[in-house]
């Protein structure tokens, strides 16, 4: 099928009776009431120091203030800046060392979503705090497919707080294969992150998290794409590729252009597609990322394409003049290969996500930090079904994401994965009544937490964990971080005893007496 000829799709591909809007605390996005501001394009983290084969870099969690909005700047944490952070590069097939550095006043740990790497202290889950003033080395090699990845923070239970504040941005693994593709890559310029996030500024222009935390999930009335209000971006080429990131604690966002223009979705989470696919509407739910490239190629000078989430504008590109380009995509993108289940009779792992509000669960418990939930041996893919017991007209939908690497989806309630699910992916939207099979393999051993990406759901213990064993090491021992410890060194962090410690999340825990330990 040539570019000419291919299908479009023209509808959500999630089932709309769950949709975030049906929830009784939904927060409608708002059109902000400010001029409208230059895209930020976040710079490319400079490395330290490279060689031909090793890149080092530093990376430090700091407080800030930004200018989001006219008037009073609003307190913003960020990677080596005020809000967000610097886009970092992998080159797959590069060992890379990292100085993880914490300048916040209180411990984080740094989540590197959607990269194959050791679990659990590389990966930066929740065993792998990084204290103020005490930085963390990490070393690990890149060896994945092209894509778009992220960091963010993942101190549970206080990831939902420590997203909200700002730490979250983009990664770029890029590879040979894709190298060679005819797609846009002049970062900046025709190949842009647009991660999409939202927040309620108050009076003061400030963001107020406990006061405006729902266990369903936060969120605010106003968008913000890479921590721009109302922002707008020069379109200068014919075709731009977007590197869309749902970086929202909370919010699906349902994306449509003006005049209905057509997406071609290249990429999801883990890597190309295998061929384009073709769409005017692009839901993404929380953590997901989709790489979509516009062709602008029947606008002039002085026109404006609009960005919509449902019926909201979000953001415009203003088009200025570019040279033709009339370099059709790719019909085949990439070979998307997943090793097969070896042994049939394995049995297979069941992820159940129930309940919403406080009451969420994985297979009838909430998380417990110290705690093995399942386990799967290196190296051998095994199905895992990844069910979301919510009534379908009252639920809502629980994207599912497992750290330790990207899994490839076998069906949904038994039908086919939907036309641009066919990459790998490490996070996926269940619908409610829904059951997902995934294809999964580790590559690395280690205990790797898996979690529903609705912040405020795997904070308040829609979150599990497996150990990723060897032959050699069945039963090898992790440092785990417990939930005590944990509390007393926040409690010295922020001055007061553990039982005067303020986190929303844990409230339903203490309530009701569960041990988070
Ligand atoms: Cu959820």
């Amino acid at each position: 099928m040539t570019a000419k000829q291919h299908q479009v799709y023209d509808h959500y591909f999630f089932n709309e009776s769950a949709y975030d809007y049906h929830d009784g605390g939904y927060v409608k996005l708002e059109e902000p009431d400010v001029p409208a501001s230059r895209l930020n394009i976040p710079a490319i983290l400079a490395p330290d120091q490279e060689t031909d084969t090793d890149v080092w870099y530093t990376v430090s969690a700091q407080t800030g203030e930004t200018q989001l909005l006219p008037g009073e700047k609003t307190k913003t944490w960020g990677y080596n800046q005020s809000l967000l952070g610097p886009t970092i590069v992998f080159e797959s097939g590069k060992n890379y060392h990292v100085t993880l550095k914490n300048d916040l006043p209180e411990l984080t740990t740094f989540h590197w979503h959607g990269l194959d790497v050791p679990g659990p202290y590389v990966d930066g889950g929740c065993h792998a705090p990084v204290y103020p003033g005490k930085p963390r080395k990490i070393d690990f090699t890149v060896n994945q497919p092209a894509a778009t990845l992220w960091l963010h923070a993942h101190p549970c239970p206080l990831t939902g707080w420590d997203v909200w504040h700002g730490l979250a941005t983009a990664v770029v693994v890029k590879d040979e294969h894709e190298a060679q593709l005819p797609l846009p890559r002049n970062y900046g310029v025709d190949d842009i992150p647009l991660i999409l996030q939202d927040r309620r500024f108050d009076e003061h222009n400030q963001w107020d998290y406990d006061k405006d935390y729902d266990p369903d999930g936060t969120a605010g009335p106003t968008a913000l794409i890479n921590g721009t209000v109302n922002p707008y971006f020069d379109v200068t080429t014919q075709k731009l590729r977007l590197r869309i990131l749902d970086g929202s604690n909370r919010r699906e966002w349902r994306l449509h252009l003006s005049d209905d223009l057509e997406m071609a979705q290249i990429g999801s989470d883990g890597g190309l597609l295998p061929e384009p696919v073709y769409l005017t509407k692009l839901m993404l739910t929380c953590a997901e990322r989709d790489e979509i490239v516009l062709d602008f190629e029947q606008y002039h000078p002085g026109d404006e394409v609009t960005l919509y989430s449902d019926d909201v504008p979000i953001m415009k590109f203003r088009i200025h003049e570019f040279k033709a380009d009339p370099t059709p995509l790719p019909d085949h993108l990439a070979d998307v290969d997943y090793p097969e289940v070896e042994d049939p009779n394995a049995p297979i792992h069941q992820v159940v996500m129930s309940g919403t509000d406080e009451e969420v669960e994985i297979n009838g418990r909430k998380f417990g930090m110290m705690r093995i939930d399942d386990r799967q041996e290196l190296g051998k893919a095994e199905y895992w079904d990844i069910t979301n017991t919510n009534d379908c007209c009252g639920g809502m939908i629980h994207p599912y994401h497992t750290h330790g690497g990207s899994f490839k989806v076998v069906s949904r309630n038994g039908k086919a994965p939907y036309p641009n699910e066919l990459g790998y992916k490490d996070t996926i939207g269940v619908n409610a009544g829904e059951t997902v099979r995934v294809k999964m393999r580790f590559n690395y051993p280690g205990v790797f937490m898996y979690h529903c990406h609705i912040i405020e759901h795997e904070d308040g213990g829609m979150m599990a964990q497996l150990q990723v064993y060897t032959q050699d090491h069945p039963h090898k021992k992790y440092r785990l971080m417990d939930m005590d410890t944990l509390l007393q060194e926040l409690a010295k962090e922020r001055h007061c005893q553990p039982d005067e410690l303020v986190i929303r999340s844990l409230e339903y825990y203490k309530e009701h007496g569960i041990d988070m330990c």
